[in-house]
């Protein structure tokens, strides 16, 4: 009997075409008009300023525990840009820089971090899911939508993001193995950003690559500079054509970096060294994009003036909001809530009232009563 290779196509490549010295690969350089740049740009910028922000509001105690994007907003933006309003986004918990490009309000997005329940909800029209906490279970979700376009003949792309940790989850691997099977138009994008919270990528996986994973079930895989907005939006170009075209599914691995906290309920300082952000602040993909711009004269002034107006804006309409009413978490996980969940649920109610103030006013914590994290009690 002869020994022989079955697979010798094992092959995974790898993406750069803008580099962090500004070296840029001008056969690969995708044509992109200077508005659609533009508006890429401005959609990066929106996205840190606001992350930037919504740190200090959680610092504040006006937004709850927040995950930053810091870092992140090329492997979001070259991607999520590729996407037209009837195709699917399918979020984690960190695509707050995507999630706004796509057309969630400023402030409703500020909703969802303060705890109120229609920050989470989509708009009717709106082909996208809401953030998901808990990890990779948004990607059967995101392959069961994809699942129905091709069984409803519906002309529509999913895209779903996840990170470098959801990829030992048996969620991603159940995912990718139906989407493989059934050959559903579904873009899998991992911002392997290096860390899931203090684990890091050699703990995560033996293996060189998360995109060779893709190998595996019998999808492409490509790794990308994730700090490289012109490499990941190429990338996903591809993946996304390709979906559509009724070619199957991929797999991007955009490899980035967390700059800031996982969230805003941890410390990295514990347990990574600050040579090693210090190293990836170099690769800062808005500094990148900014000088690529500035070459050929489609940068901005004054562009980080208006972004932080429209934030301002959007803070003084969400301040506006009556506080949420924290009872509202016993809302809609359970028919009949369990005993124990109906013991808590009447603890909480005698310690702060049920009925949310008027809009526009503050309903006061009763005395003795001990403030819930993420719970705004007096209006700013
Ligand atoms: C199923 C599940 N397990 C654990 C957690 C706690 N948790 C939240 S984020 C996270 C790490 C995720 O890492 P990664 O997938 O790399 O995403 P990143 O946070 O780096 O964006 C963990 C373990 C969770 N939310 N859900
Ligand atoms: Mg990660």
């Amino acid at each position: 009997m002869p020994r022989i290779t079955l697979e010798p196509r094992f092959q995974v490549e790898y993406l750069s075409i803008l580099d962090s010295d500004g070296n840029l690969d001008t056969a690969l350089e995708p044509k992109l008009a200077g508005e659609d740049l533009r508006a890429l740009y401005r959609a990066m910028v929106l996205g840190r300023r606001l992350d930037e922000r919504m740190v200090r509001l959680q610092r504040q105690g006006r937004i709850g525990t927040f995950a930053p994007t810091k870092g992140q907003e090329a492997s979001q933006m070259g991607s999520a840009f590729t996407l037209r309003r009837i195709d699917w986004m399918v979020p984690s918990f960190r695509e707050t820089a995507a999630m706004i490009w796509r057309g969630w309000p400023i402030e409703k997005l500020l909703l969802f971090f303060a705890g109120h329940l229609e920050g989470g909800q989509p708009a009717l029209d709106q082909h996208d899911l809401p953030i998901t906490i808990p990890v990779a279970t948004q990607l059967p979700h995101a392959v069961g939508l994809a699942y129905a376009a091709q069984y409803r003949g519906d002309d529509v792309v999913v895209m779903a993001y996840f990170g470098d940790g959801a990829t030992s989850e048996g969620d991603f691997h159940e995912a990718m193995n139906f989407a493989g099977v059934w050959h559903v138009p579904v873009v899998f994008v991992c911002q392997n950003n290096q860390w899931a919270i203090s684990v890091p990528l050699k703990k995560q996986t033996h293996s060189r690559t998360i995109a060779q994973k893709a190998l595996a079930y019998g999808l492409p895989g490509i790794q990308v500079d994730g700090n490289d907005v012109l490499a990941v939006y190429a990338a996903a170009h591809e993946a996304v054509d390709r979906a559509r075209a009724g070619d199957g599914p991929t797999l991007i691995e955009c490899v980035t970096y967390r700059l800031g906290v996982h969230t805003t309920a941890d410390d990295p300082t514990k347990y990574r060294a600050d040579e090693e952000v210090a190293m990836w602040e170099q690769k800062d993909p808005l500094t990148r994009f900014r000088t690529y711009l500035e070459k050929r004269n489609l940068f901005e002034a004054g562009l980080e003036q208006q972004v932080d107006e429209d934030i301002a804006e959007a803070v003084r309409r969400f301040e506006s909001a009556p506080p949420a009413d924290p009872l509202t978490m016993f809302d809609h996980v359970y028919a009949e809530l369990p005993p124990d969940l109906k013991a808590q649920r009447a603890e909480m109610a005698a310690q702060a009232p049920a009925a949310p103030a008027r809009p526009g006013e503050p309903r006061e914590t009763p005395p003795g009563a001990t403030p819930m994290r993420g719970q705004r009690l007096t209006r700013r």
